[in-house]
């Protein structure tokens, strides 16, 4: 089953939003693989957002991502890298509809609660790099009412 890589940015977990975030996806019908509250390193940070590292915003998005700790989240299901996204919003908060995470809790793009993987590529890259001792994997009753 496809995976994505969801984590709730410093600013998500100051303002208690985690919970909020969990509970959108597993609602969706996604299935939690991973969760972890950590205090990110520079150098994870930086191999996190190398695709990043030319752009003007890259020192002050290290600055805000190392604030303080981060919720890393594993989730996985039907489509969850693309539909992730979508339940995430557009990058600028101000451009992502009411009804998603990013159009519900904020308003800056350097305050924007949370990350998904943009694609089934970088979610591999991002679950390896946020959780190097593995993640498990385990059946859920519940599958047989939301898959046909
Ligand atoms: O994947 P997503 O988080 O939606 O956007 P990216 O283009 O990967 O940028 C990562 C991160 O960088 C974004 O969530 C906020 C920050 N950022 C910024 O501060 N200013 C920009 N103009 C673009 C991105
Ligand atoms: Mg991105």
């Amino acid at each position: 089953m496809e995976k994505t890589y969801i984590m709730v940015k410093p600013d998500g977990v100051q303002r208690g939003l985690v919970g909020e975030i969990i509970k959108r996806f597993e609602q969706k019908g996604y299935q939690l693989l991973a969760a972890k509250l950590a205090q990110p390193s520079r150098k994870v940070l930086e191999e996190h957002y190398k695709d990043l590292s030319a752009r003007s915003f890259f020192p002050s998005l290290i600055e805000y991502m190392s604030s303080g700790p981060v919720m890393c989240l594993v989730f996985s299901g039907k489509g969850v890298v693309k539909t992730g996204r979508l339940l995430l919003g557009e990058t600028n908060p101000l451009s992502s509809l009411p009804g998603t995470i990013r159009g519900d809790f904020c308003v800056e793009v350097g305050r924007n609660v949370c990350h998904g993987s943009d694609s089934v590529e970088s979610a591999e890259r991002e679950i390896k790099l946020w959780f190097p001792e593995g993640i498990i994997e385990y059946k859920r009753a519940v599958d047989q009412w939301i898959y046909e």
